[in-house]
């Protein structure tokens, strides 16, 4: 379907760069500088581009190209499978992290959010959402644990009042994830009032009305401010990650690390264990440390496929 690009396309001068605003499967959206929407695929089998990625294109029609380079990420927010990697953003400093009472979430996929997050160096923050529905007060609870790790948490409702996010997304280049449901879509079309992202919702409407989002877009905010709506996830492997960084990812336990009898101590079953000290003591929450232990058990059985 997308013409070759010529050989001479491959010169630097040649090429032109741009911003890729929407990736789905291995057909992107490329924004140039100039302003111009550009479709684009990767050269030969390459993948691994993602929204967010600052790229640099050999157009082989006006409005379509070849991805040629893509330039060094300052961060990558990924999760993996047993077998491969799936890049959800790039070169974001922010995760927006979106629950709601309603469909019901699973609180170990905020930690498995929080573990990447805090593994890619980019600053996490929760938004309980759909606040004016009565379930919510269970939520509040059970997301308390995280504000009190410092862990901003905004309480709104997508669908009246996103204000409450505005000024945290100032200046920040921000990806939201969450479960299906959770209204990130909503959340960002209320951010958005005249954007193209409901014309985007009419062509991915099912035909059961519901909207849910099959490709990562980003959204400009201002122009220095953007924001990526992702598909929602139902699972947030993490056999990427090491132990030791596992560990490091619940930040709560940093004062503790080094303290264990053991100076390999993996924080599971191992006598004289600080962290198990510190839920006596009342400084770690226990359902932190089953948290940490239920992931860290899941690295342990996950036989070695990645090479490192
Ligand atoms: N009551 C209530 N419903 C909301 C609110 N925000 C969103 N919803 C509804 O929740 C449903 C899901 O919203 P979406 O924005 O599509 O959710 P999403 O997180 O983008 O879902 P995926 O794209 O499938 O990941 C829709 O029916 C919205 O109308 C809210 O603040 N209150
Ligand atoms: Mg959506
Ligand atoms: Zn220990």
């Amino acid at each position: 379907m997308h013409a070759v690009a010529k050989k001479s396309a491959s010169n630097k001068s040649d090429l032109l760069p741009g911003l890729i605003v929407a990736a789905h499967g291995k057909h992107y959206r490329a924004e140039l500088d100039d302003g111009r929407l550009i479709s684009c695929v990767t050269r030969g089998k390459k993948t691994g581009t993602a929204c967010g990625d600052r790229v640099e294109i050999a157009l082989t029609a006006t409005d379509q190209g070849v991805i040629e380079r893509i330039a060094e990420r300052t961060t990558r927010l990924y999760r993996s499978d047993l077998y491969r990697e799936k890049i959800i953003a790039t070169n974001v400093d922010q995760i927006v992290v979106v629950v709601a009472a309603v469909p019901s979430f699973y609180e170990e996929l905020i930690n498995r959010c929080l573990v990447a997050a805090e593994t890619a160096g980019i600053r996490a923050l929760i938004v309980l959402n759909k606040i004016d529905l009565p379930e919510t007060v269970a939520a509040e609870q059970t997301l308390a644990l995280y504000a009190s790790l410092g862990y901003p948490l905004l309480k709104l409702c997508a669908k009246q009042d996103v204000a409450p996010l505005r000024a945290a997304l100032a200046n920040h280049a921000s990806v939201v994830v969450g479960q299906s449901g959770m209204g990130k879509s909503t959340l960002i079309n209320g951010l958005l009032p005249d954007a193209n992202i409901r014309e985007g919702d009419i062509s991915a409407a099912l035909d059961s009305g519901k909207h849910t989002t099959t490709q990562a877009t980003l959204y400009h905010l201002d122009c220095d401010s953007h924001i990526i709506d992702s598909p929602g996830l139902q699972e947030f492997g993490l056999h990427h990650i090491e132990i030791e960084e596992i560990a490091q990812a619940f930040i709560e336990f940093r004062p503790f690390l080094g303290q264990c009898r053991f100076h390999n101590c993996r924080h599971l079953v191992e006598p004289g264990c600080a962290m198990d000290d510190a839920v006596t003591a009342g400084n770690i929450n226990p359902r932190r440390l089953k948290m940490y232990r239920a992931l860290a058990n899941e690295k342990l059985r996950a036989p070695r496929i990645y090479a490192t």
